[in-house]
């Protein structure tokens, strides 16, 4: 602060200006927080059914998924049940739920045996129950850059994850090439766009790479009413949410919520920033953030250094007191990308866009 004061109050720049300047912050701060307090200061949460899953018995997350076989005539299907049966098991008569997986981050699943322990899903990451009629068809979107181990812990999870949900679903990895700062936010927007080409999706998953759910009862659907924030416990924070606004890590739209937000904002390059400007524009929109309950919400994240290319958005704070102008004319509505290749992988569908070399804004 004192050096901030003296380059500030030279005799060339009086110190009038500085005062004008923090006055003006204030202000700023002051509106900001009247018009959003309401919002913020009443945490929603979904129903948690009561549920209090004990996280000491973990199960592996591809239990049971040999029940699934080869499926008959789809035109004969009839609607999955209720509840996914594949989530339970029965011992002595009894049915239990385990909920909480035993998630190790030791050795890294290479793509061939993912594939052969998810004999079911398709070219491009797709899967549909081969059963019965899916109610939700989800698509998960992970903005991606050098993250391939990763990439294969989090695909190792999902699929048998997502199949034991008994979900119509794909898996979308958002490749951004060239060497330009890391944007996750536009890369989300371009996956939105790119992924409802294919489908009329139910509910659109926005995924970071290096985050594990760790509770199967924590199903991958969709809020009708809000916007959802799914990661709300993740063990880098002890299991809590870091603070009111947070909307970082995994989070849940329906199409219609995604468009009526304008989508995220396509003007953060580098960490951080960009999940406070979309709790904004949520409320701005004039919608609630709702949240998976704490106990459900568990994450695991796989730990690694700063990325080179993603450093921290140093314009971070002043951008979100921004955000009640721009949220209308940046998003959706503005995205410009040039989509370089779309590729089907076993495992995943590969879609690399280009936003070109300069590596800063
Ligand atoms: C990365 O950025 C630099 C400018 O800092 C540029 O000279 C270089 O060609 C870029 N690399 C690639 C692979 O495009
Ligand atoms: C989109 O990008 C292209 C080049 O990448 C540029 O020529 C064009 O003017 C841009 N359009 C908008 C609306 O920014
Ligand atoms: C996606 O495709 C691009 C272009 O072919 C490639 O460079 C990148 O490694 C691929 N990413 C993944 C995760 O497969
Ligand atoms: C390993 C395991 O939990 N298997 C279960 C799979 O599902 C069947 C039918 O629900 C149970 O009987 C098994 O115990």
């Amino acid at each position: 602060m004192r050096t901030a004061m003296t380059r500030l109050c030279s005799p060339s720049r009086p110190c009038s200006l500085l005062v004008l300047a923090l006055l003006q912050l204030a202000f700023v701060l002051f509106l900001y927080r009247r018009s959003l307090s309401n919002s913020f200061t009443s945490l929603l949460y979904e129903d948690d059914h009561g549920g209090h899953w004990d996280y000491t018995k973990t199960h592996d997350v591809y239990t049971n998924l040999s029940l699934i076989t080869p499926g008959p005539d789809r035109e004969t299907l009839v609607q999955c049940p209720a509840q996914s049966p594949l989530l339970e098991y029965t011992f002595l008569l009894s049915t239990f739920t385990v909920g909480p997986l035993t998630i190790s981050f030791q050795k890294i699943p290479i793509m061939s045996k993912i594939e052969r322990k998810n004999p079911y899903v398709k070219s491009g990451g797709r899967y549909t129950p081969p059963h019965c009629k899916a109610w939700y068809k989800t698509a998960i979107l992970v903005p991606h850059r050098n993250r391939e181990p990763h990439l294969r812990q989090l695909l190792y999870y999902l699929h048998p994850f997502l199949q034991r949900q008994q979900l119509q679903y794909a898996i979308y990895v958002i490749h951004q090439t060239g060497n330009r700062t890391f944007n996750r936010a536009k890369l989300l927007n371009v996956g939105v766009r790119e992924a409802l080409k294919d489908e009329d999706w139910d509910c659109l998953f926005l995924h970071d790479v290096d985050l594990i759910p760790e509770n199967d009862h924590n199903l991958y659907v969709c809020n009708k009413r809000y916007p959802k924030h799914v990661s709300s416990a993740m063990n880098k924070f002890k299991y809590r949410l870091p603070y009111r606004m947070y909307f970082g890590g995994v989070s849940a739209l329906t199409p219609d919520q995604y468009m009526r937000i304008n989508g995220f904002p396509n003007t953060y390059w580098g960490w951080g920033g960009e999940d406070d400007d979309i709790s904004a524009r949520i409320y701005f929109a004039g919608m609630k953030i709702i949240r998976t309950p704490l106990s459900l919400g568990h994450y695991k994240m796989i730990t690694h250094s700063m990325d080179v290319g993603n450093e921290k958005n140093e314009k971070r704070f002043d951008m979100v007191v921004k955000v009640s102008k721009s949220w209308r004319s940046d998003g959706m509505n503005s995205i410009n990308y040039s989509l370089l290749k779309r590729e089907e992988l076993p495992l995943y569908t590969n879609i690399t866009v280009d936003f070109g070399n300069s590596p800063s804004v």
